[in-house]
Order: C-alpha cells, then structure tokens, then sequence
C-alpha cells in the first residue's frame, strides 16, 4: 500500500496514540527522533501527541524541545519536565498522565528505536487486538547493531536467564520499544515495583499474570551515536537483584 493511501485511509480513524519520550541528555538526538515521528505518523496517517519528558537534563534537553514545539505546534509537541532526573519508570507514569490518545507507544529518545517501525506496531495490534504489543530484537529480521561482545552477552544472559527463570511468554524482556493500550498501561504501572531495566521486564511478567494479550514485531536496536552510555557495573548488579526478587515474588 502507498503511504498517501494508507495516510487517506487512516485519518478518519478515531485512535490516538500518544507517544512517551522520556530524555535525559538527548540535546543531540531530540531533533531528528522528532523529525522522524512526524515523517511516519503524517505519512500513515494516524492521529499523534509526542510527550517530552525532559528530567533536567543539563544539557539544555528542554530548551530544544520548546524549539521544536514551537515548529511542530503545542498539540503535537507537549512538554512535561520534571525538576530532577528522577528515573525511567516514573518518567514514564508522569507523562502517562498527560496522555490524551488511547495507545501508547513508549521507546527512547537516543534513536535507538526507529519511529519506522511505529506503523507495524500499530498494525500488530490492529492485527489480533493485542493488549500490548512490544518490539523484539530477538525474532525474525530483529537484531542489535553497534554494540561490542560484551554487552550483547549481557542483554542476551539477561534475557535468556529470565527466560529460564520467569517464563514470561514473550521474546524480548528488556527491550522497551512498545506499543500499549492506555487502560492496560495504567493498570500495569500501578503493579510495577522494579527501577531501572528491571522495570521493562516485570511490565512484561505482571502483563502475563493478568492474561493481557501481546503481539511481537521485530525491531533492529541500534546503539546510541550520542550521548553516553550508562551500563555499567552498577546497573547489572541491580538487574541481577531485580530479576531474581521477581522470581521470588512471581
Ligand atoms: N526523563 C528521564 N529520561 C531518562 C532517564 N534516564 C534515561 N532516560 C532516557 O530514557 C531513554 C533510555 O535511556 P538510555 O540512557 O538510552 O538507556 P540505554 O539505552 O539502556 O543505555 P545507553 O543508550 O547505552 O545509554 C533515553 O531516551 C534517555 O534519555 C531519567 O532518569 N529520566
Ligand atoms: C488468567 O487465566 C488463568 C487460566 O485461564 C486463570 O486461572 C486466571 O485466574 C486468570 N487470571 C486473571 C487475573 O484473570
Ligand atoms: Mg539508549
């Protein structure tokens, strides 16, 4: 299908889907995630917000967003900073609580998750109804691209343990480019106790517990060109401690 068909086709759609950015240090990369989101979401024709959800970054993140808002206007555009970096997962329920669509698409700033693959999302969960559908770099045509050995041991060990351990029903735990519906997001977050990576993977686990339907597509990860990386020692150990209290308490 041609994308000014299926951009003709989809505007009468009543979905909206709310896209979570949340970013800390993305002054770099914030233009041209945004950039791409308004490509993709004009040219397949859905109805689209972006939440920015800069945590003081001291880079002069939110100084660029109101740039862009001010190009791509206050109702695509919606700022919701927050005073502190004050993590992942309670970026993502602040800027949930502005969201107006009835999806959301939650993924990083750092352009590691291609907007591209957005449409496919959406059409995942179009396909089957799908409660949450997440994007996997662990099937098919997925992949990871620019990372050296020793962190695509790290994230497949991770995987593959909890694989083991939690037998969560879905390809790709701590990947965080998903596609929810709101109501099921909500419910999900209030349930969720884990920080950091951790977070990702449990949203995945209690979205079994409550027999919530999920949808794969393969997405390829590419690393972040900019902006520092922040895995390190710290945050395996928290992983390590995260999965297995998850275990114990699953
Ligand atoms: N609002 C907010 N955003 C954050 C925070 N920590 C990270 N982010 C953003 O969340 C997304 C994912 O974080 P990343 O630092 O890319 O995490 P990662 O991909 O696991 O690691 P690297 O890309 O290797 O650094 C990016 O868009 C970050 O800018 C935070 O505390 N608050
Ligand atoms: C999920 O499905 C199982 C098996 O059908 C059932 O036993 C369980 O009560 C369901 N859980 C919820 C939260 O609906
Ligand atoms: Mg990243």
């Amino acid at each position: 299908m041609t994308s000014r068909k299926a951009s003709h086709l989809n505007r009468h759609n009543e979905d909206k889907y709310s896209v979570l950015l949340p970013t800390y240090n993305e002054r770099e990369n914030l233009p041209l995630i945004v950039w791409l989101l308004v490509k993709y979401f004009d040219e397949s024709g859905y109805n689209y917000e972006i939440i920015v959800i800069d945590d003081g970054s001291p880079d002069g993140t939110l100084q660029v967003a109101e740039q862009l808002q001010r190009i791509y206007g206050e109702d695509k555009i919606l700022l919701r900073p927050r005073a502190k970096k004050l993590g992942l997962g309670t970026a993502y329920i602040h800027g949930m609580k502005h969201a107006t669509g009835n999806f959301i698409i939650i993924m990083d700033a750092d352009l590691s998750h291609h907007p591209k693959f957005i449409p496919e999302l959406i059409a995942k969960q179009k396909d089957g109804n799908y409660d949450l559908v997440s994007g996997t770099r662990y099937k098919g045509n997925g992949g990871v691209y620019g990372w050296d050995l020793r962190r695509k041991f790290i994230s497949r060990g991770a995987n593959f343990l909890t694989q083991v351990l939690l037998r969560p029903g879905a390809s790709d735990l701590t990947g965080s480019f998903r596609l929810y519906k709101k109501t099921v997001l909500e419910n999900l977050v209030k349930r969720c106790l884990s920080k950091g990576y951790v977070f990702q993977m449990e949203m995945i686990i209690r979205a079994r517990e409550l027999n919530y339907t999920i949808g794969e597509v393969p997405i390829t990860f590419v690393d972040r060109v900019y902006g520092e990386s922040k895995l390190g020692g710290n945050e395996i150990l928290s992983f390590a401690k995260g999965l297995l209290t998850l275990f114990a308490t699953t």
